[in-house]
């Protein structure tokens, strides 16, 4: 099969090269933190933005070509996975992400749909045993086709709620057939516009009853991977269920999912809730619902979900730290749910896009590395919370000293301000500064 791109395979070339087609921090065979960066970052392309994205937006139509040179949907759909595999290869991107929809078009019937993707599906495990490269999550498209304007599992029809099911099923049937580790659950409309039509109680019933449905399922066909959800506040509905992780933890817990699901963090997302990127996979870690990511960013400026290539190195750096301090991906890898501007259209600047994202977040573990060995910053948390170690606080959290015994011990005591210390947030920002600036 004649090439797609007429572009080398991209090489690292360190820091000082000027070459815009060469990897200047992303050097997938070094080893950073004790594992290859590759393995630590493990990178994936996802299909519907670079395959399938080309553009289109509320005021006008696609920029970029997507056809890949195919005369009619399904052939469109075969060469979007000859060249996506030339891009993962040409990038060292190993692992990709699919919608059903992304790989196959949707037919007249489920039945014929389904074919389509049994075609496509019997492509990408050969082109996958060829190269090596994995599946790391699969998921349904359950909100672009009008049936499901509604939504999918929280839709007031009964019928809706059947169709996504069966779409569902199909989808984990294409995860394992393709060893994906993964499974995401992202509500494209699983909430609502207005709660004056809402049953806002059933809805959330319904939806915990699909994901039920779908581990039960899944464990059934040999799916020992992990379930994501993927929390996001709003857009396309005004409210979506999973807004934040925090919620989405609430929810996993009144259903008793938490044992199946973890989380799916991406970073517009995040900032769309109003959170910083580092604090959902804060709130994540700290509840051992760590999953995996979405890498992009949004724009602060315009505050919809745009999924830009992620250049920001402050936010890369204290994602990877995240990353590390929760001991590394295991299902999980850094998803590229990221796509080119519209005015980025030429397939080079796939290219170009790719690199960008991929050296800030080989950056971003570089300096995470740094953070993490320099230890002042963990230091510095240690010491602040070194009270709860001893005496009073050791005291409280053996469940030793309650209300009274507090009381006697500040009675004895007096005002406590002198133990109070400063929190050193600036001295904290310059640390993080000069780990990242130092060489
Ligand atoms: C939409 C979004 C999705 C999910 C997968 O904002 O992020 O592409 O990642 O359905
Ligand atoms: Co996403």
């Amino acid at each position: 099969m004649s090439e797609f791109f007429n572009i080398p395979k991209i090489q690292y070339e360190g820091k000082n090269s000027t070459n815009p087609l060469a990897f200047k921090y992303y050097n997938p065979d070094e080893v950073i933190g004790g594992k290859k960066m590759r393995e630590q970052l493990k990178f994936a392309l996802s299909w519907w933005h670079t395959m399938g994205g080309d553009g289109t937006d509320m005021f006008g139509v696609g920029t970029a070509d997507k056809k890949w040179g195919g005369k009619d949907p399904m052939d469109i759909a075969r060469n979007k996975a000859y060249a996506a595999f030339e891009i993962m290869d040409k990038l060292s991107i190993d692992y990709y992400c699919f919608h059903d929809r992304d790989i196959a078009p949707e037919a007249d019937t489920l039945s014929e749909t389904n074919k389509r993707l049994d075609e496509i599906s019997d492509i990408l495990k050969e082109l996958m045993d060829k190269s090596g490269k994995k599946l790391l999550w699969g998921t349904a498209n359950c909100f672009n086709n009008p049936r499901y304007m509604h939504g999918a599992g929280t839709a007031p029809n009964a019928d809706v709620f059947a169709f996504a099911a069966a779409q569902i099923k199909k989808a984990l049937e294409l995860t394992v057939k393709l060893g994906g580790n993964g499974y995401v659950f992202w509500g494209g409309r699983e909430g609502y516009e207005t709660l004056l039509n809402t049953n806002l109680g059933l809805e959330q019933d319904n939806m915990a009853r699909l994901m039920k449905m779908a581990v039960e399922y899944a464990r059934s066909i040999g799916f020992k991977g992990d379930f994501y959800i993927e929390p996001k506040p709003k857009e396309p509905t005004k409210h979506q269920y999973d807004f934040d992780t925090a919620t989405v933890l609430g929810f996993l817990r009144k259903y008793d999912l938490l044992g199946d699901f973890k989380m799916n963090i991406e970073a517009n997302h995040a900032t769309l809730a109003g959170h910083t990127f580092q604090h959902e996979l804060r709130v994540a870690r700290e509840n051992s619902v760590f999953g995996s990511i979405d890498a992009n960013q949004g724009d602060m400026l315009l505050g919809w979900d745009t999924d830009q290539f992620p250049t920001n190195i402050y936010d890369a750096v204290l994602c990877m730290y995240e990353v590390l301090k929760a001991g590394g991906f295991t299902n999980g890898g850094l998803n590229f749910d990221s796509k080119a501007r519209r005015g980025s259209f030429t397939p080079e600047d796939i290219f170009h896009s790719y690199i960008a994202g991929m050296d800030t977040f080989a950056l971003g573990l570089r300096a995470a590395d740094k953070l993490i060995k320099d230890g002042r910053i963990d230091k510095f948390v240690e010491e602040r919370y070194a009270s709860w170690n001893t005496g009073i606080g050791a005291d409280i959290i053996a469940g030793k000293a309650k209300m009274p015994e507090l009381e006697k011990y500040v009675l004895e005591k007096g005002d406590v301000i002198s133990s109070v210390s400063s929190g050193r947030q600036e001295m904290l920002e310059s640390i993080l500064n000069n780990v990242l600036f130092s060489d």
